[in-house]
């Protein structure tokens, strides 16, 4: 239909500047290093690239901490790089989405050193200030993401301000009209830059209640789980639609917005992407990449059961299918690897990275790549402390440690969750350090570099790139795949994703094997004369059975 929106049939490549590619040498990727490979990009046929933020930082959490929302960190290059590679991607066709982070600041932006500076302040109410509670600790109970108290106490005048996460990253107060404007004319600043929207980390934090109450806390645990005042907040859809109106109205067509969103639940979701709201265009939710977390969390690692990924993912589909929309995803940058986490990375890498990704892009949503993912990149297998760069498993491992945990399970719960898993460096060859730096990195490539590399696989028939190349080229080329619709197939079988996607009389059957085994694939989905569109193993195809790992896209005839 000639009135969907663009993003519907575009896929997304998620770049995080730092372990991209470094151009100078320092071991940390940078801006230039991106204009460099854009080759790459356009060999992949993507359509966006979502920049993780490049901005002025003491990159206490790798720049997620925002010390100036309208520069660049000379780490990364200056805005005339940034001007350059948004010139070159344009040039190439492709639009850039930066990273929007406006929960929260740097402790060293300008904002927070005026507000800390006295409780008189202008910009004091800029933050959540509050007096310690009546033993002097923290005014409540709410633990951050990153280990210990959502609290710190400031010297200056003795209050605490609030950190959902590290405390060098106080929440900004989204209740005080200043700090929305401040945010809206940062925005329209980049968009007037020539910048096509924005990616908002966690923006169903912004809206708290401002009593900021104890959360529940079990018996036994340091911190009550502080959630429920913050996750999808009593203010969140008026502030989402005020920065509608006030950034995006009258330009939205051309722009692309997704907002991250922990804990997000389906009935909010449909407000957040339903079109007549005036809010956002997708949401990424949670949900499918908690179906491995225990009951106390992301350190509580388990295996995933293919039923729950089906029901989850499923019902996703199901909610948004009339109104909204569904943004794709197994990786990003806090995620481990999923050809590790959901595949098998040794002997069956290759087919388990290929149908992890036929599976998720024949879905109905716009998909993202997260760099590397297209190569079959894995997790490192860390085993030491020393190998880790990031704050919230350096923290996890300091207090689990001091609380008493056995080093050793807490050091394999790092190795299976730990964010690292995706930040390595990005492998473009066989080469010292992947091809990433001609210097020392700032994290260590991953050993398997000599093998999984972009040298070894683009152009090269059979390999995850090759596969990739063809899924992005499906979205563009069919419109049963962006816009059909979708019926999930098998929910209770235990290995085999299957489903449908319709279009008028077009109608698809992806099959997946989620295991290493051979399977006798159920009668319903068996269907002789469908058409191999697009398979994920090479030779003879037996439409009743499944070999390990394979998918299949198939047209009914
Ligand atoms: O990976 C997580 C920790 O278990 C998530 O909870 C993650 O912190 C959450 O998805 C929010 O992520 C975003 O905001 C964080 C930043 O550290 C992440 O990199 C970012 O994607 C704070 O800005
Ligand atoms: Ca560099």
């Amino acid at each position: 239909a000639p009135s969907e929106p663009w993003w519907k049939s575009a896929v997304v490549y998620q770049i995080y500047p730092r372990s991209f590619a470094d151009s100078n040498g320092d071991g940390i990727g940078d801006l230039p290093g991106i204009t460099a490979h854009l080759d790459h990009l356009t060999a992949l046929g993507i359509d966006v690239v979502w920049l993780s933020p490049v901005y002025p930082s003491p990159q206490d959490d790798n720049g997620y901490d925002i010390s100036d929302y309208e520069d660049v960190d000379p780490v990364f290059g200056s805005l005339a790089d940034l001007d350059h590679l948004l010139a070159e991607l344009h040039a190439r066709g492709m639009k850039l989405v930066m990273d929007l982070v406006v929960n929260h600041t740097s402790d060293e932006h300008p904002w927070f050193v005026e507000s800390r500076s006295s409780r008189d302040d202008p910009k004091r109410d800029w933050y959540w200030w509050r007096p310690p509670a009546a033993d002097g600790g923290p005014p409540n109970n709410w633990g951050s993401f990153f280990s210990g108290s959502a609290w710190e106490r400031d010297e200056a005048t003795g209050d605490y301000f609030l950190h959902l996460f590290s405390r060098k990253q106080p929440d900004l107060n989204w209740e005080n009209p200043e700090v929305r404007q401040a945010v809206y004319a940062m925005m329209r600043w980049w968009l007037d830059r020539g910048v096509d929207g924005f990616r908002m980390d966690v923006i169903n934090m912004i809206s708290k209640d401002p009593a900021l109450p104890d959360g529940p806390q079990a018996a036994g645990a340091p911190y009550g789980d502080g959630g429920q005042s913050f996750l999808n907040g009593p203010r969140i859809h008026e502030f989402i639609q005020e920065m509608h109106a006030e950034v995006f109205e009258g330009r939205d067509a051309e722009l692309i917005t997704v907002g991250e969103m922990p804990a997000v639940t389906v009935e909010h979701a449909v407000l957040f992407t339903d079109p007549e709201r005036r809010e956002l265009d997708m949401v990424f939710q949670f949900e499918h990449v908690g179906l491995d977390h225990g009951p106390d969390g992301k350190w509580d690692v388990r295996t995933l059961d293919l039923r729950d990924l089906k029901r989850s993912l499923g019902r996703w589909q199901e909610a948004l299918a009339e109104r909204g929309w569904n943004s794709l995803y197994w990786n990003n940058h806090d995620q481990p690897r999923i050809v590790s986490r959901f595949g098998d990375d040794g002997a069956h890498r290759t087919a388990s990275a290929t149908m992890l990704g036929t599976v998720l892009h024949l879905h109905r949503g716009t998909p993202y790549v997260y760099q590397g993912e297209e190569l079959g990149m894995a997790n490192v297998g860390f085993e030491r402390v020393d190998q880790l760069r990031d704050i919230e498993s350096l923290n996890h491992h300091a207090h689990a440690v001091a609380g008493g945990a056995d080093p050793v399970a807490v050091m394999s719960a790092i190795a299976a969750m730990g964010r690292d898993n995706a930040r390595t460096p990005m492998q473009w060859d066989a080469g010292p350090h992947g091809g990433f730096t001609t210097g020392t990195p700032w994290i260590d490539v991953n050993p398997d570099h000599e093998t999984v590399n972009a040298a070894a696989q683009v152009g090269v028939e059979g390999s995850v790139f090759e596969h990739y190349r063809r899924l992005v080229a499906l979205r563009h080329d069919e419109p049963v795949v962006a816009l059909g619709d979708f019926t999930m197939l098998l929910p209770d079988h235990p290995t085999v994703y299957a489903f449908t996607r319709r279009l008028g009389d077009d109608e698809l059957l992806v099959l997946g094997n989620f295991s290493g085994m051979q399977v006798e694939l159920p009668e319903e989905v068996v269907e002789p004369d469908a058409a191999l569109l697009l398979g994920n193993l090479t030779g003879d195809v037996d439409p009743a059975v499944l070999r390990p790992w394979e998918a299949r896209v198939l047209r009914r005839a």
